[in-house]
């Protein structure tokens, strides 16, 4: 019997196929899962995703938003400290591979949101690279206790 989270991940791949821009073209990235933290203005909302590589080597150079001035990657695996200024890309991206951002793993933080990010809504994320084509995606603003169910998971 399958786990109500494997039943919510794929529930969340379907959403992200219908918001990705290139769903369905093998050669080229794309976003599974997408979801942010609800977060009061001025704080920074963590988001969580996962990227899938099936066509050659990329790098991902880039993720922004209108709602936030600008977005990071944090976490165990990224050489960098909020301090530092850095913003932690740009990140290889292999062919064949999955980037993933995960709780209690590497994830993008939306640094200083300009307005509320309320539970329900949707955040447009702009993902940057060197070869392919921008991908825009909708992720969905998830109260904090949700998060763990919603987010993409190495188990899900
Ligand atoms: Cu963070």
């Amino acid at each position: 019997m399958r786990s109500r989270r494997a039943w919510l991940a794929s529930g969340l791949i379907a959403l992200a196929g219908c918001a990705s821009t290139v769903a369905g073209d093998a050669s080229q990235p794309f976003v599974v899962g997408a979801v942010v933290g609800a977060t009061a203005a001025g704080f920074h909302a963590a988001g969580y995703l996962r990227v899938e590589q099936q066509g050659g080597d990329d790098v991902l150079v880039a993720i922004t938003t209108e709602r936030a001035i600008r977005v990071t990657v944090m976490g165990p695996n990224v050489a960098m400290t909020e301090a530092s200024g850095a913003s932690g890309f740009p990140i290889q991206l292999p062919a064949g591979e999955q980037m993933l951002f995960t709780p209690g793993g590497d994830h993008i933080m939306l640094e200083r949101v300009a307005t509320d990010l309320v539970a329900g809504e949707q955040v447009e994320l702009r993902l940057e690279f060197e070869r392919a084509d921008d991908i825009v995606i909708s992720a969905d603003v998830v109260a904090p206790a949700d998060l763990l169910d919603r987010a993409p998971g190495a188990g899900s």
